[in-house]
Formats: structure tokens, C-alpha cells, sequence
């Protein structure tokens, strides 16, 4: 076990952080992963008092460290006084309720700290309902925990009956919280499905902002839409999505979301929860990846947003990579690097503006040809309109029967502003 260093603030929270090497594994990845706990842990608003690095061949069943670690960090918190261990790894329900005796403190892992964060920054009720909804479900097979110290009161003896009923009353009430909650998500969702059938009956191109966590994606598009977006130095500063209008040079309606970025280890029924705001992330016509070229692990993090891209179903996506943060040296270099390994790149800096000119060009190429499928009903007697159509658009579907043209229709976003008037919906 090794280091720990000490910092000063009376008010926030006091967390000692708890990463694991097993053997085999490279030094230098789990540091990287315990850094960005104690960034998670700081974005939460809590100071970091402490870390320790145990070294071991296996992950411990019981204690996942293992019974005679747990008691060293027990004597190191008894000394120091913490508020709350925080391990870098998922536990299971077991690990944590036994943790949290030897510890007599409240033990959290790594995806219950990014929940806290998300409950934290949730401020549309969209984002609510999804934090809501992945807490319910991580508590779910955890409620053994809150019965635990009852146990312990009465020694388990005579209480055990009544305790596991009230769980079983818990249970089932947690259970109708998470069925109610998805409802009201399938509500939203159809909802935002509907608007984006709005924003593309217009024409507009959608593009959608993905990224690691804190690698600039705010920054650019408050640079790009003239906008006012929460950007700062935290980890997921922003987790409802924002659309702005942004004006390409050659006049080419865009629409830009910035949404939620991604972090390594990210739990999978978070993902599951944010499906709403995922799917509006993979329903564009082209997304652009932003990156943190500065960052040491810059490699990682392009890695991690594919894999969760890959879950979300949108990996197969046009997708423009915009290097970040070049009016950095070290992101420079890095940027050089990776543009030679992602061709379909650009080099800025969102925050000094270099770059952009390029950017805009790049953006307009990408969505040039982009196509805009629509369901038509044009009056057999508009002949010109139908004829162009036949000339120029992929038809899907054609129906010529009853006085109309019933069409399916995919077409420019010049054209279909022609037939904005004969759309239908379906
Ligand atoms: N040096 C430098 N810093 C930048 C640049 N772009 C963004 N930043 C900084 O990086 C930090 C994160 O920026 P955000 O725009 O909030 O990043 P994000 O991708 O939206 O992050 P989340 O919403 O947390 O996922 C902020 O402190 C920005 O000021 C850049 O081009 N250069
Ligand atoms: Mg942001």
C-alpha cells in the first residue's frame, strides 16, 4: 500500500480513495484510473484526503481486499477521520455492506460517485428522471445494506423475521418507483423523438458533440453558437443536452447538441437510464468527437468514447474528430499525432478560436450530400414537383392512388424545403 498527502477544508466532505493492483496489471493504468477518481471525487465536491494502492493476486471475495487490508485502512481512518471511503472498482452489495462494518464509515464505489455527480448537475426533468432511475436500480440489489445495522443491534436474532419482511416491503416498493420511472421515461422519449422529426422537417443538419468528459465539448460550442453553456474544469460539468442553431459559412442550417460526455468504467445502467439522451446522440447526421489532445491519457479516453458508442449503437456513424486544446504544447503535439491515425480530423483550440475557420469547412464537407427522409402527400395535379422528385430523390415508398402521391422520400435539404408543404406525418 503506499501514499497518501493531506489538504485542508473544513466544510466539504473528506473521502480516502481505495484502488486495487492485481497482479499482472500495468502500474501506471491503475494511478491513471485512482487520478481520475480523486477528479470524480472533487467534482462531487468532496476533498480527497488520502489514497492507497493495494497490491494483491486476486480480488477477495468477502472484504474485495481482503480482511487484513480492510483492517490496516480501518487503523489509517480511525487515525485520520474521513467521511467516506471510495473505491476506484464496482462492489458487489456484499463487499460493501462488509467494508462498511470494518470501516464503521460510509463506503461508496466509483459508479455511485459518478451518480452523485449526475444528481448533482440533473436540472431538466429528463435529466432527473434518468438519475433517479439508475440510482433506484443500483439500490436495488443493495437494500440489504440498510437493514445491516439493525442486525447488528439486536444481534440479527428475533429481528431477522420483521427486517426481511420490511425488505421484502422495500423490495417491491423500489421495484413499482423503477416501473413508474421508465414509464414516465418512454413519455420523454417519444416526446424528443417527435421534436426531432420537427428539426428535420425543417432540413436542418443535426450534429451531435461527443467526447470524454471535460474535453472541451461545452467550450466549443458556446465558441460556435455564440452560447452560454456551463463549461469548467469538472468532471461531467454538463448532463442535460443543449441544442443551438450554428450558422455554417455557406448558410448550411445546422443544429449542434452538447450532451453528457463519457468516462472509462461507465456503468452500464447508467447508459441503460440516459437512453433518451443517448439516442439524440446517435440520431444525428454526423458526430463530432471532440478530444482533449492535452491529455496524458488521450489515447484511453478516444478508446473509452468508442466503446461506449459502440453500446449506444452509434460507433457507425459519420464522425468528424475535432483535436482539442492544440494552444496547449503538449496537446499540439498530440493532435499532430493523432490526425495522421484519424484522417477525417481538425486541429483547434476552443479556447483562443484557433482552428475554427477549418473547422466550419470541414463540417460543411461532411454533411454535404447529406440526404432528409420524408413522408410526402403531393396532389397528383403539382406534376413538376412529382416529376423532379422522380429525377432526383431516392423514392422509398410511392403510392399513386387516390388523387395523390403518397411518398417516401429521401432527398436534399434543398429540395425538401420545396416539399416542406405536401409533408405528413407517419
Ligand atoms: N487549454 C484549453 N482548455 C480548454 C479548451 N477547451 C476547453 N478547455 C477547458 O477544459 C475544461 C472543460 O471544458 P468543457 O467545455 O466544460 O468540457 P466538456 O467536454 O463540456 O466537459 P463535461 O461537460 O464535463 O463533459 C474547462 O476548464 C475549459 O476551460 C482549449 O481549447 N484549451
Ligand atoms: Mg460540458
Amino acid at each position: 500500500m503506499s501514499e497518501y498527502f493531506e489538504t485542508q477544508n473544513n466544510d466539504a466532505e473528506t473521502v480516502l480513495l481505495v484502488g486495487v493492483l492485481l497482479r499482472g496489471e500495468e502500474e501506471w493504468k491503475v494511478k491513471d484510473t485512482m487520478d481520475e477518481l480523486a477528479q470524480l471525487a472533487e467534482s462531487a465536491g468532496a476533498v480527497v484526503k488520502g489514497r492507497f494502492l493495494v497490491r494483491q493476486q486476486k480480488i477477495k471475495a468477502g472484504h474485495y481486499i481482503g480482511t487484513g487490508k480492510a483492517e490496516e485502512i480501518s487503523d489509517w481512518i480511525k487515525e485520520n477521520g474521513v467521511s467516506m471511503v471510495v473505491f476506484d472498482d464496482d462492489l458487489t452489495p456484499a463487499q460493501g455492506r462488509n467494508l462498511q462494518r470494518v470501516f464503521e464509515t460510509r463506503v461508496l464505489d466509483r459508479t455511485q460517485l459518478i451518480l452523485d455527480i449526475f444528481a448533482q448537475r440533473a436540472q431538466t426533468k429528463e435529466g432527473c428522471l434518468q438519475v433517479e432511475l439508475a440510482q433506484h436500480q443500483y439500490l436495488l440489489p443493495r437494500l440489504r445494506n440498510m437493514w445491516t445495522h439493525l442486525e447488528r443491534q439486536k444481534g440479527g436474532i428475533g429481528l431477522r423475521g420483521p427486517g426481511e419482511t420490511q425488505l421484502e416491503m422495500d423490495r417491491r416498493r423500489l421495484q413499482e418507483l423503477i416501473r413508474t420511472l421508465k414509464r414516465d421515461l418512454e413519455l420523454v422519449r417519444s416526446r424528443r423523438a417527435e421534436q426531432r422529426r420537427g428539426r428535420r422537417r425543417h432540413g436542418w443538419a443535426l450534429v451531435s458533440l461527443v467526447g470524454y468528459t471535460n474535453a472541451g465539448k461545452s467550450t466549443l460550442l458556446n465558441r460556435l453558437a455564440g452560447a452560454d453553456i456551463y463549461a469548467e474544469d469538472q468532471l461531467f460539468a454538463t448532463l442535460d443536452p443543449t441544442t443551438r442553431q450554428v450558422e455554417l459559412p455557406n448558410h448550411e442550417p445546422m443544429l449542434m447538441t452538447d450532451t453528457v460526455g463519457f468516462i472509462q468504467k461507465l456503468p452500464h445502467h447508467l447508459v441503460d437510464s440516459f437512453k433518451a439522451t443517448l439516442e439524440e446522440v446517435v440520431e444525428a447526421d454526423l458526430l463530432v468527437h471532440v478530444v482533449d489532445a492535452s491529455h496524458p491519457q488521450v489515447d484511453t479516453q478516444i478508446e473509452a468514447v468508442h466503446k461506449v458508442l459502440d453500446e449506444i449503437g452509434g460507433l457507425d456513424k459519420p464522425m468528424l474528430y475535432v483535436f482539442n486544446k492544440i494552444d496547449d504544447e503538449k496537446g499540439r503535439n498530440a493532435a499532430k499525432r493523432l490526425a495522421r491515425q484519424f484522417p477525417k480530423s481538425t486541429l483547434v483550440s476552443a479556447k483562443t478560436g484557433e482552428g475554427m475557420e477549418l473547422l466550419y469547412d470541414d463540417l460543411a464537407d461532411c454533411l454535404k450530400g447529406r440526404k432528409v427522409t420524408l413522408r410526402l402527400s403531393i396532389p397528383l395535379s403539382n406534376g413538376k414537383l412529382i416529376a423532379s422528385l422522380q429525377k432526383s430523390a431516392s423514392i422509398l415508398e410511392q403510392d399513386y392512388e387516390g388523387g395523390a402521391a403518397d411518398l417516401l422520400v429521401r432527398v436534399s435539404p434543398q429540395l425538401a424545403a420545396q416539399c416542406r408543404e405536401f409533408e405528413v406525418s407517419g
